[in-house]
C-alpha cells in the first residue's frame, strides 16, 4: 500500500503487525491540496511501503493458476495445438462469415469487427466496478507484486476514466494511450477518438501470470458521471473489452452497495454472457461476521430486479489480497471462495479456444441477422414498389416508418438479448442514408453459381464449421495428453483429478 492512501478504508481492522519500511530516509511533505491528482501523482514517487508482517500464502494462487514448471512444461506442447485452430478458426471466418458481412456492409452498421486481434491475442480477464473495490490491489495479489515498488497504484482516488491494461512485457514499462493503440491487439480503439486515448493507460510487467492472461482494469460507471461529462463513449469502449473478455469480474465491497445503477448498467451490457461473469464482495474481512449475511443479501437485494430474465451471476465474497484475515474472520469460507474463483480464472485462460470461437460464431449470428434485416426491408421495398413513382421515395418512407411496414415486428419479444443486440430503427435510418436500400441484393440474389449462397455459407459455419472446430480441438488435446502423458484435462483445460473445492458462491 503506498503512503496515505489508505483514507478509503474505514478503521483498517486492528491492524495485523505491520513492519514500517520508509522506502527512503526522507518521507513525503504534506502539501495543500491545490490539486488532488497531482499531489497524488507526486507522493508516489516516494512512497512508504506498508508490509504486513506475515502475508497470507500465495501457494493457492500458483497451483491453482498453474504458474508452476509441470504446468508451463504442459502449455508448451498444447500452444502448438491452440494456434493451428485459431489459424482454422480465421480461415473459416474468411470464406464463410466475412463474404456476407462484406455484401451488406456490416462495418458500416456495427463497432464489432473479427481481425487477428480477436482471433489470437492473449486470453483477457476484464475487472469492472466503483473505484476503490480494490481491483488493483487484486491484480497485484495475483501477479505477486504487492507491496513492491512495480505494484499497480492502489488507494482510494476515482480514476477519473482511465481504462488500464495489464500486460506481458520482457521488461517493467507504463505504456500509454498511443503507444498502446499502435499495437496490433488494441488498434480499433482509436476509433474511439483522442479522448479515449488519453485515458487510456498500461503496464507491462515481466511477471509469469501475465504470459497466460493480460488483465483490463476499467473505471466505474459513477465515476464517470461524476466526472461531469462523458468524454469518450464509455459504453461503447466498455463493450469492446466485455466482447474480448474470457471473464468479467465485477467487484464490489460494503460501502458501494447502493450502486444498484452501476449494476444495471454493467449487467445489461453483460447480458448473454453470465456464464462469463462473477460478482466478487471484496473487503468482507471489514465486515463483522454476523453482519456478512446481511450484506451478502443487500447485494442480492440490488441484484434482483434484474434476475428472472437471465441466469443468475455467481457471487464470491472475501478479501482478494495478501493481507492476513482479521482474526475473528471466517477464513475458511474466504479461502474456499477464493479457490473457487482461482479455479474460474484458471478455466477462463484455459479456455481461450473456445472463447474465440464463440467469438467468432456469434459475430456469425449478427452479421447473418443484419443481413436479414436488410433482406426485409428489401423485400417490402420489392412488395411495394410500384405503388409510388418514385423508387426513392418509396425507400426512404421504408426506412423513416419501418414500423408500419411491421418490419420490426416480432424483435421486441426477444428477450435475454442486450439491447446492443437489438436491431435499432435509428441505426437503420442511418445505414440507409449512406446505402440506398435498393443497391443491396436480396439474400436470393446474392447467391452465385459457383459460390453459392453466402446466407447458407454462413448457417453452415454457425451450425457445423465452427462446432466441429472445437470438437476437433478437444480431439487433439486429449492425443497431446495421452501421448505425452500429461496430466488428463477436462475440456476447459483444467486438470482433473484433484477435485476443484466446493463452490461456495451463492447462486442468486
Ligand atoms: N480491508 C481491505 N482493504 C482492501 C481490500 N482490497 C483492497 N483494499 C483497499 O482498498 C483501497 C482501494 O484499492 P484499489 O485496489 O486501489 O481499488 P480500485 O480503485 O478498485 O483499483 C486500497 O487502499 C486497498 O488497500 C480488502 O480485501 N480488504
Ligand atoms: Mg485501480
Amino acid at each position: 500500500v503506498a503512503g496515505g492512501e489508505e483514507s478509503d478504508v474505514p478503521a483498517l481492522p486492528a491492524s495485523p503487525d505491520v513492519a514500517h519500511t520508509p522506502s527512503s530516509p526522507s518521507s513525503p511533505e504534506p502539501r495543500d491540496h491545490q490539486d488532488e491528482e497531482d499531489q497524488y501523482e507526486e507522493d508516489y514517487e516516494d512512497p512508504i511501503i506498508l508490509v504486513p508482517a506475515s502475508p497470507r500464502s500465495r501457494d493457492q494462487i500458483e497451483s491453482i493458476l498453474g504458474l508452476d514448471e509441470t504446468a508451463r512444461g504442459a502449455s508448451k506442447r498444447t500452444d502448438p495445438i491452440a494456434d493451428a485452430i485459431l489459424k482454422d478458426l480465421k480461415n473459416i471466418y474468411g470464406s464463410s462469415i466475412k463474404p456476407l458481412e462484406s455484401t451488406y456492409k456490416y462495418q458500416d452498421i456495427s463497432n464489432r469487427q473479427i481481425s487477428d486481434a480477436e482471433i489470437f491475442s492473449p486470453s483477457m480477464v476484464l475487472m469492472l466496478g466503483p473505484y476503490s473495490t480494490g481491483k488493483s490491489t487484486f491484480i497485484n495479489y495475483l501477479m505477486g507484486l504487492e507491496y513492491t515498488r512495480r505494484a499497480l497504484r492502489t488507494g482510494a482516488s476515482p480514476s477519473h476514466g482511465v481504462f488500464r491494461i495489464i500486460q506481458y512485457g520482457s521488461e517493467d514499462q507504463e505504456l500509454d494511450g498511443t503507444r498502446l493503440s499502435a499495437d496490433w491487439r488494441y488498434q480499433f480503439l482509436q476509433k474511439f477518438g483522442q479522448n479515449f486515448i488519453d485515458q487510456l493507460r498500461g503496464n507491462a510487467l515481466d511477471v509469469p501470470l501475465l504470459k497466460k492472461v493480460t488483465f483490463v482494469e476499467a473505471p466505474g460507471i459513477l465515476e464517470m458521471r461524476r466526472a461531469g461529462e462523458r468524454l469518450y463513449p464509455f459504453n461503447d469502449v466498455l463493450q469492446w473489452f466485455i466482447d474480448r473478455a474470457d471473464l468479467v469480474l465485477v467487484m464490489f465491497d460494503y460501502t458501494k452497495l447502493d450502486a444498484g445503477y452501476e449494476l444495471e448498467a454493467v449487467l445489461d451490457q453483460l447480458k448473454g454472457r453470465e456464464a462469463q461473469v462473477r460478482i466478487l464482495l471484496n473487503k468482507a474481512d471489514q465486515i463483522p461476521p454476523e453482519e456478512l449475511i446481511k450484506v451478502q443479501g443487500s447485494l442480492f437485494w440490488n441484484l434482483s430486479p434484474l434476475l428472472g430474465i437471465s441466469a443468475p451471476p455467481i457471487v464470491y465474497a472475501g478479501s482478494f489480497t495478501s493481507r492476513p484475515y482479521r482474526s475473528n474472520s471466517p477464513a475458511q469460507l474466504f479461502m474456499a471462495q477464493e479457490a473457487a474463483l482461482l479455479h474460474d480464472i484458471a478455466k477462463a485462460i484455459n479456455a481461450r479456444v473456445d472463447n474465440r470461437v464463440a467469438i467468432a460464431r456469434r459475430h456469425a449470428v449478427r452479421v447473418r441477422n443484419h443481413a436479414q434485416m436488410v433482406d426485409s426491408y428489401l423485400t417490402t421495398y420489392n412488395k411495394n414498389k410500384g405503388f409510388l413513382t418514385s423508387k426513392h421515395k418509396l425507400a426512404e418512407d421504408i426506412v423513416e416508418n419501418p414500423h408500419s411496414y411491421n418490419i420490426y415486428e416480432g424483435v421486441s419479444l426477444l428477450s435475454n438479448v442486450s439491447r446492443y443486440d437489438l436491431p435499432d430503427p435509428e441505426i437503420y435510418r442511418d445505414f440507409f442514408r449512406v446505402h440506398n436500400l435498393y443497391d443491396f441484393p436480396t439474400l436470393k440474389g446474392s447467391c452465385s453459381y459457383l459460390h453459392g449462397c453466402p446466407i447458407d455459407k454462413i448457417e453452415n459455419a454457425i451450425s457445423t464449421e465452427l462446432p466441429e472446430l472445437l470438437s476437433r480441438y478437444r480431439r487433439l488435446l486429449t492425443k497431446a495428453a495421452v501421448s505425452n502423458n500429461l496430466p488428463q484435462t477436462d475440456i476447459h483445460g483444467v486438470r482433473t483429478g484433484v477435485p476443484p473445492p466446493p463452490h461456495h458462491s451463492k447462486s442468486l
